[in-house]
């Protein structure tokens, strides 16, 4: 049975369908406030968010001491752009560098942009340090990979509704099988310049790769004179239960994009981590962006950081993943084709005759649980990562009546 649709709601859905772009199918829930992992409607109906905004939340909704720091950023100095210096970025590149061991940080506001630094980075120091004859770099990507959707990004998607009608494309990605470390072996030529990958794809349903692919990554890079790039944009800062999805593998990447919860949920801010010899490419003028380390991003990155660690968030989502898994590939239902994920990143793919994954969470919302499919047959779990043991059993009991009587 579906709740109906009250009025402010009606007219809220009414008002962007009518005046806004139509790039989106959301769930019809219009949120007005949120705390935690809990977040309201316009009508004040609870649910629990398993989402968390794609993992940009893992922080949780408005940690108060995040929330704390923008709101004294904001009223000190917001935006200063890179013409001037400002004292929230150091501090910051400098946390970054404690934290992960990276020389360097690069800001930049969306994943996308991040993305786009890493390909300009290491195209970069394809030819002034590996020294690829001009135009010539290449760049090995996986299939089914989500790196953002810019004209660039799009250029090496498999989707083909990421790209379609968006052409002409950027040349100098190759694609390989996800997963298959030795079919980018195979793709690697004198003139590749790096491997990107996700080290767990989010997008494409919380694909797993085989134990050892990054780290097969890493050898083949190192072997070849070719740069690991990881795209932890979703798969970093806590989201698999380690800061960075490459520790469960033991290796160290050359360059690591990251975004979403970098911003603790308030802000956008993402960045590329390097060593001197990739970050050294850059030269004043090269690239860069008017937001790009801003004050009041840093300001909040630099809390955001620092309660994922403090809180034993990192931990928790270490913990309660490895519980939340066991319970949910624990449900009988004849419409569970698997359960797979890492930390709080959880993918459930239904079975092809179960009709798709749009229908449960349509129904998990109303009873209060916000899921959000990938593809058509995934349903995924990504709460933020401050959730409870009882938080979870609350959701179960829902999860494993909506599995077995839908
Ligand atoms: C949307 C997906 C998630 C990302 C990785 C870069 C970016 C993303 C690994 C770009 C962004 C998003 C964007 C969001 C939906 C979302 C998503 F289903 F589309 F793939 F999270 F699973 N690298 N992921 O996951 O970052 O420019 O968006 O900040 O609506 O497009 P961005």
């Amino acid at each position: 049975m579906t709740t109906p649709i009250d009025n402010r709601t009606r007219d809220l859905i009414a008002m962007e369908e009518k005046y806004g772009a139509h790039n989106y199918h959301p769930l019809d829930v219009v949120i007005e406030r949120a705390r935690g992992v809990w977040v309201w409607d316009v009508e004040g109906r609870k649910y629990l968010d398993f989402l968390a905004a794609y993992s940009a939340v893992n922080q949780g909704h408005c940690h108060p001491k995040i929330i704390a720091a923008l709101k004294e950023q904001a009223e000190r100095v917001t935006l200063t752009s890179r013409a001037f210096r400002n004292d929230q970025l150091g501090p910051l590149c400098q946390q970054l560098h404690d934290m992960t061991g990276f020389d360097r940080f690069l800001p930049m506001n969306s994943g996308a942009e991040a993305v786009e630094t890493a390909v300009k980075a290491v195209r970069k120091w394809g030819y002034k340090v590996k020294g690829i004859p001009d135009g010539e770099a290449e760049i090995i990507v996986c299939a089914d990979n989500f790196h953002g959707r810019t004209t660039t990004i799009v250029s090496f998607s498999t989707d083909p509704q990421y790209r379609d009608g968006f052409g002409p494309f950027t040349p100098g990605f190759v694609v390989v099988p996800y997963g298959d470390a030795e079919a980018v072996a195979r793709a690697i030529t004198p003139n590749t310049a790096a491997i990107l990958v996700e080290p767990i794809q989010g997008e494409s349903g919380i694909i797993v790769p085989p134990a050892g692919f990054s780290k097969r990554l890493r050898e083949i890079a190192s072997a070849n004179n070719v740069l690991l790039v990881l795209d932890e944009i979703q798969s970093g800062l806590g989201r698999t239960g380690k800061l960075f999805a490459f520790e469960h593998e033991g290796i160290r990447p050359d360059v690591v994009i990251i975004g979403k919860a970098l911003g603790g949920g308030c802000l956008p801010i993402s960045g590329i981590l390097a060593n001197d010899e990739v970050m050294g490419v850059f030269r004043p003028g090269d690239h860069g962006s008017t937001f790009g380390g801003n004050p009041l991003a840093c300001a909040v990155a630099r809390v955001a950081l620092r309660v994922l660690v403090d809180e034993g968030m990192i931990d928790n989502s270490a913990v309660l993943g490895d519980y939340f898994i066991k319970r949910l590939r624990a449900i009988r239902s004849p419409h569970v084709k698997e359960v797979r994920g890492k930390g709080l990143w959880i993918g459930l793919e239904l079975q092809p005759e179960a009709g798709g994954a749009r229908r449960f969470c349509e129904a998990l919302k109303e009873r209060g649980l916000l899921c959000k499919e990938t593809h058509v047959h995934t349903i995924r779990f990504a709460p933020p990562l401050v959730i409870t043991r009882e938080e979870i059993d609350w959701a179960m009991q829902h999860v494993e009546a909506v599995l077995t009587t839908a």
